[in-house]
């Protein structure tokens, strides 16, 4: 060690010596619960650097978990299972007409748990900056799945959502979609790895939400088909419901799947945007793989095969290039149509199960569905 540094280090010790004494901040608390009341007051008491460990178990809250308690970027609110424990908290405790979970706060971080059983939507964050949403499930509930809403949703991050069998039996199925980012604004949102399913409106719904939001990764499939013997079924069964409401958005969607869905695989619905899709895949769909009849979106390398109406309705502002039904592209093959494997587990990191469904290997076309 040289004397100079021998200096500093000497200097530095002295000098935490003397700030010793001065006020320190607040320690980040690590709070570990297993029952619902602390869990409930884990939450609403929070502060930036709070984490919370749910043990494993299935709780039962009987009001809305809530927070409006800011985390800060250095120093987020951090909630999410112990361990490898599996955590399920189940809405079925819930008056009518209440979510299971609602933040409007910012640099939260929530992985590893189930929200199921809601009687609304799942998950609302309102407003929220900067949160993280990792492996996370939101299941059978009585409206969408996963809601990011509000002005100022700002740099939101899901990443490994699950969300599956949403329906809204009051409307019919109108209304519960798997993520729904609608009714709202806000720039760096992203959906990563999502699996969108047997939800009774669509996969994916951008409805009203004026700034872009990138989609990759994901898969959407099953939503707005009537499994609840609904005799006035309402659902739409859009794979990905890129707009609505009249906002001109580029929302972009990268390396993504839609398959036997109800209606569209990929709409703009009405979104007269320049929407981004690329490398993408449309199978089996109800409807069209591609409807974009007024919009200006650039449509590159995806892969329609097998829909309903056909591959794809485009308007004369829409961009395509290198798709299967552009002139001169051929459409590989796929070397599986069985989707079985899809509904498997999760890789150990959260990424999607490995599939050879809808695969091709192909390089230059359609979604490499991992
Ligand atoms: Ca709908
Ligand atoms: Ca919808």
């Amino acid at each position: 060690m040289s004397r100079r540094t021998a200096l500093t280090l000497t200097a530095a010790l002295a000098l935490g010596s003397g700030l010793a004494i001065l006020p320190t901040q607040a320690q980040a608390a690590t709070v570990v619960v297993s029952n619902v009341t602390d869990l409930t007051s884990a939450i609403k008491n929070a502060t930036a650097g709070t984490v919370i460990q749910v043990r494993g178990g299935t709780y039962y809250p009987t009001a809305t978990l809530q927070s409006t308690v800011n985390g800060t970027s250095s120093s987020p609110v951090t909630l999410t299972a112990y361990g490898s424990e599996t955590v399920k908290i189940d809405g079925s405790s819930l008056p009518d007409g209440d979510w299971i979970f609602k933040l409007t706060a910012d640099y939260w971080n929530v992985s590893n748990i189930t929200f199921q059983n809601s009687p609304d939507s799942a998950v609302v964050c309102q407003s929220c900056t900067g949160t993280n949403w990792t492996n996370i499930k939101t299941i059978n509930g009585g409206d969408s799945g996963f809601t990011l809403t509000g002005d100022g949703t700002v740099n939101n991050t899901v990443k490994y959502l699950d969300s599956y069998g949403n329906y809204d039996a009051a409307n019919h199925g109108e209304n519960a979609d798997g993520v729904a980012i609608k009714f709202g604004s806000g720039t760096g949102n992203l959906v990563t790895g999502a699996r969108l399913y047997n939800n009774s409106d669509d996969g994916i719904d951008f409805w009203s939400f004026s700034s872009p939001v990138t989609v990759e990764h994901t898969w959407s499939f099953g939503n707005g088909v009537n499994r609840w013997s609904d005799s006035a079924f309402a659902g739409d069964g859009n794979g990905y419901k890129l707009g609505g409401d009249g906002e001109v958005v580029a929302h972009v969607v990268n390396n993504s799947a839609a398959w036997g869905n109800a209606g569209n695989g990929f709409t703009e619905n009405s979104n007269t945007g320049a929407i981004v899709i690329n490398r993408t895949t449309a199978y089996a769909n109800g409807n069209w793989g591609y409807y974009f009849a007024t919009s200006a979106a650039r449509l590159g390398k995806n892969l329609a095969v097998s829909n309903g109406s056909g591959s794809v309705s485009k308007g004369s502002s829409v961009v395509s290039a290198g798709n299967n039904w552009d002139s001169g592209i051929s459409t590989p093959s796929f070397k599986s149509t069985d989707a079985t494997t899809t509904y498997n587990s999760r890789q150990s990191s959260g990424a999607l199960p490995v599939t050879t469904f809808l695969t091709t290997g192909s390089t230059t076309i359609g979604a490499t569905m991992d």
